[in-house]
């Protein structure tokens, strides 16, 4: 690791994410990697709706899958990794805390799709926003293929009006662009074994991957007993979703 805990957590308050580079080994991505095929080939094709995705294309590519800690002794037991939990407990340091999912963004070569702007707080409704998304870079991120794209600073609005995006996996999106020039956006560029943190309040989003280069990567939530659930934001956000249903019934969405 290159920085210490106390760092990356003054960073991430300061400007919503930090990177955390050289987490894990080439060893440790050799393992994730084979889990990851085994779950894509074993038990991918046993989950519903909601838990997995595929992307709009013949060949139907494996978009994401969530909850994979449910499945996977591997990844349940990821989430309590002790390299992950005292950077997180650096950036949280009151309340318990929690460990929630752990979901794979598979933005595959040639057919990964954009990610509408968005913060993740528009599908949890947390209050005060003590919760995150870690994310490990299996492959490299780079400009060329949709790297997760962050505004800097944007945290600080709080939680900001969303609506609908009819985008599976990503089922809000901002209803106004915030400016780019006081919080500039940052294309999260890492390295295989490298991490980010980003708040729930940060906006972020992705392009498309039309790049021969992969970028798959696995998110961890984790979030503190003291963040509490915002009973009216998750009763518009679950009117939407369902909405949502209506509309598209064989695109039915978890989030
Ligand atoms: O990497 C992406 O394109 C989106 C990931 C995301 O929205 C998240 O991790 O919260």
């Amino acid at each position: 690791m290159t920085m210490d805990p106390a760092s990356i957590a003054r960073q991430f308050h300061e400007d919503g994410f930090a990177i955390a580079r050289d987490i894990f080994s080439k060893e440790d991505l050799v393992r994730m990697e084979q889990e990851l095929d085994r779950f894509v080939r074993d038990i991918g094709p046993t989950l519903t709706d909601g838990e997995i995705y595929y992307e709009d294309q013949p060949s139907k590519p494996v978009k994401s899958i969530y909850h994979l800690n449910k499945h996977s002794e591997f990844f349940k037991n990821l989430m309590t990794d002790a390299r992950l939990n005292r950077i997180v407990r650096a950036i949280f340091p009151e309340g318990d805390l929690l460990q929630f999912a752990v979901s794979y963004f598979a933005k595959q070569a040639g057919s990964g799709s954009v990610t509408p702007a968005h913060q993740d707080n528009a599908f949890q409704n947390l209050i005060p926003p003590e919760d995150l998304v870690l994310t490990i870079a299996i492959d490299e991120s780079m400009p060329e293929n949709g790297p997760l794209t962050v505004q800097k600073g944007s945290h600080k609005l709080g939680r900001l009006p969303h609506r609908p995006s009819g985008v599976k996996g990503f089922s809000q999106m901002l209803i106004t662009p915030v400016d780019t020039v006081k919080y500039p956006e940052v294309q999260i560029c890492m390295k295989p074994g490298d991490i980010c943190m980003h708040q729930t309040n940060t906006i972020h989003r992705s392009d498309g991957n039309p790049s021969k280069h992969s970028r798959r990567q696995i998110g961890i939530s984790y979030r503190t007993t003291r963040a509490k659930r915002d009973e009216e934001g998750w009763k518009k956000y679950q009117a939407d979703l369902k909405k949502l249903h209506e509309q598209h019934p064989t695109e039915t969405t978890a989030r």
